[in-house]
């Protein structure tokens, strides 16, 4: 066995290039999310290009007896878990605070935020056994800034920074590191996800101007996982050339 990695949200966008990703720097991995079908094409994809083992879990990180059974059924060499990728997650609707959709709001709260912690508790423990590991948290610079409409979506990814900041507080007599990824706009399904399937409002915010791919991002998860093991990239903002930050876009339309 190589090292293990864990992906959350493996079956689109960043988690599946970073799956890809890991497994091309000697990783095994572990890839987890709902659609099974996406999680058994990307394990054929990443056998038939790196000598990696692949374990496929499929679950909703929404739900925490999956996220505990599944972790725990694990055949225990799997259960070495080296890297930890906490990456589902999602924006549903765009609307003023007083026009949102609560429905909406509790998907994202219950993804991203509750999601990530359920996954974190059952596989941080791992870690620490092992006094060794790394968490890599999906925030966003949604996380950072707070945009018009992005009210509930932007409050789960504070939240993301402040249990990143806290994990790695709590965890650092256990030798446990743990790094922040914030992004900017990276064309995934993510647009298509935040705009309930609207393909056309969803293409239309990658437009004029070059979007982040899923495999930068991967990139620099790969580059955070790889320093040497007495450093800790604690925060790492990303984005496309043309975006400063939520506010300034250089976009030519
Ligand atoms: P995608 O929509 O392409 O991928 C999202 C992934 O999350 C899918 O694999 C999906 O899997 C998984 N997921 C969503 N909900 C659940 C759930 N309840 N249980 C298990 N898995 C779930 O989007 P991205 O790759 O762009 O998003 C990945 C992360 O990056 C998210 O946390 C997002 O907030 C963050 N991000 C994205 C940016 C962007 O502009 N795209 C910018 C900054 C941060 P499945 O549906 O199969 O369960
Ligand atoms: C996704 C980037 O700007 O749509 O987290 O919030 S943004």
């Amino acid at each position: 066995m190589n090292p293990i990695a864990l992906v959350t949200g493996a079956t689109s966008g960043i988690g599946r290039a970073t799956s890809l990703k890991m497994a091309g720097n000697g990783y095994d991995v572990i890839i987890t999310g709902r659609r099974e079908d996406r999680l058994v094409e990307l394990k054929n994809a990443i056998q038939h290009s790196y000598p990696a083992n692949v374990h496929i879990l499929n679950f909703d990180v929404r739900d925490k007896e999956a996220v505990s059974r599944e972790i725990d059924k694990m055949p225990d060499k799997w259960k070495e878990v080296r890297v930890l990728v906490n990456n589902a997650g999602l924006a549903v609707g765009l609307s003023h605070i007083q026009d949102g959709e609560i429905d909406d709001w509790e998907r994202m709260i219950d993804t991203n935020v509750k999601g990530l912690l359920y996954m974190t508790r059952k596989v941080a423990p791992l870690m620490v056994e092992k006094a060794d590991g790394h968490i890599i948290n999906v925030g966003s610079i949604a996380g950072r800034e707070v945009y018009e409409k992005g009210n509930v979506y932007c409050a789960t990814k504070h939240a993301v920074e402040a249990l990143t900041k806290a994990m790695r507080i709590d965890m650092l007599r256990d030798n446990i590191k743990v790094t922040s990824i914030s992004p900017g706009l990276v064309e995934t399904e993510f647009s298509v996800v935040r705009f309930k399937g609207d393909k056309e409002k969803a293409d239309s915010t990658y437009k004029g101007y070059t979007p982040l791919t899923g495999d930068d991002v991967a990139d620099v998860i790969v580059f955070a996982v790889n320093m040497p093991a007495h450093v800790n990239l604690n925060n790492i903002e990303i984005t496309p050339r043309a975006q400063a930050n939520s506010f300034y876009k250089n976009i030519n339309t």
